[in-house]
């Protein structure tokens, strides 16, 4: 998809970039409009959930965490998928 874009996860006073494999499913997801779907992270099952741009583990849904899509190169990106940045 448009490379200038990508889907980002809230971590402590800032946005983890999802790996490209799972940014790239999101946006498939999200371009059909889906209302959310699933997925593997690190072995295990995650909500995706669009219509309140969160994801949380499928079996501990109190845990949530926002979810956004924003250019590449925006301000206060912390890394891509835990791996810091600089
Ligand atoms: N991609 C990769 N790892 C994830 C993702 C994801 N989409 N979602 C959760 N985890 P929870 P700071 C994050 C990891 O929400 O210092 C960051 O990637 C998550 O990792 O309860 O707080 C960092 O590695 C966490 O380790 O399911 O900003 C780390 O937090 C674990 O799954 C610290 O980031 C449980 O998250």
């Amino acid at each position: 998809f448009d490379d200038a874009y990508q889907w980002f996860y809230e971590g402590a006073n800032g946005w983890w970039q999802y790996d490209d494999r799972t940014s790239v499913e999101i946006e498939n997801h999200f371009k059909k409009q889906a209302k959310g779907f699933e997925l593997l992270i690190a072995g295990y099952m995650y909500i995706i959930d669009f219509e309140n741009m969160v994801q949380c583990r499928r079996n501990d849904r109190t845990k949530k965490r926002r979810i956004k899509r924003d250019l590449v190169n925006m301000p206060n990106k912390k890394g891509i998928a835990g791996l810091k940045i600089g």
